[in-house]
């Protein structure tokens, strides 16, 4: 059976009061409300890592994760964070290659190849990102497009370690557009995601990987969405800032 999995992605917002108080709120709604099949991680920016940690301390489906890592394991690298820094914060996932950092700090399949490496060396599981622009999905190759970033990124590695991935496929026409895709345009694609990775790995492993959807996902459309055979979950953003909003997606399922 594979992970059910809901990923907080919080991007570059909240305090510290302000994190800390959404990881209490979220902590005690899953604890209260007792939802345990669901493998929850919470994304927060780095420097909240020791509190988010803490805050999730004694609750056993409850995850610190990175939203990033460096594609250098350690050295004069200003301003970056490298794996085994989150790993040793108590990080259990790293999410690589959002599509906003694939965008804004240009970052290349390769470069996605080092951290998904570096993470895997650390014994964090990467949450890799893929997902089509507007003019792929409208020109109908986003198939194509996403299954060359998987081959690039990920297809050197061995079995073993590929059975480690969670996957999150986000059409980047969806993300902080309000738009979301269709839960058969979700479907459609998580299972030509799967057919590749079983192209690759074999059925069994395909079968095994848990495949995200992220992109404006929201309590009102998670149900639908998760209600599709290939769809294992959802990697969110806005709706990840407010705890009654991220928890009633967990609870969509
Ligand atoms: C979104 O839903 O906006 C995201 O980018 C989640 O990572």
């Amino acid at each position: 059976m594979r992970k059910k999995i809901v990923a907080g992605n919080w991007k570059m917002n909240g305090t510290q009061e302000e994190g800390q108080k959404l990881t209490s709120e979220i902590v005690n709604m899953v604890k209260d409300e007792r939802v345990s099949d669901v493998t929850v991680v919470l994304n927060p920016p780095f420097v909240h890592a020791s509190n988010v940690k803490k805050l999730i301390g004694g609750v056993d489906n409850i995850f610190l994760g990175g939203q990033n890592c460096s594609d250098k394991a350690s050295g004069a690298y200003t301003g970056e964070t490298s794996a085994s820094i989150l790993a040793s914060f108590g990080a259990a996932y790293v999410i690589i290659g959002h599509s906003e950092r694939r965008e804004y700090f240009a970052e290349s399949n390769e470069q996605l190849t080092e951290k998904v490496k570096l993470a895997l060396e650390n014994g964090l599981i990467p949450i890799f990102c893929c997902g089509e622009p507007l003019e792929i999905r409208e020109a109908g190759t986003h198939e194509e497009y996403v299954k060359d970033q998987l081959t690039e990124s990920l297809f050197g590695l061995s079995e073993a370690d590929f059975a480690k991935i969670v996957v999150a496929y986000e059409p980047i026409w969806a993300i902080g557009t309000g738009k979301t895709a269709s839960s058969d345009q979700a479907q459609d694609m998580h299972a030509a995601i799967r057919a590749h990775l079983a192209s690759k790995y074999g059925q069994e492993i395909a079968n095994g990987t848990s495949i995200l959807y992220g992109g404006s996902c929201k309590p009102d459309n998670a149900q639908e969405i998760f209600s599709k055979p290939d769809v294992d979950g959802g990697l969110i953003g806005g709706a990840s800032l407010k705890s009654r909003d991220f928890v009633d997606i967990i609870k969509s399922f």
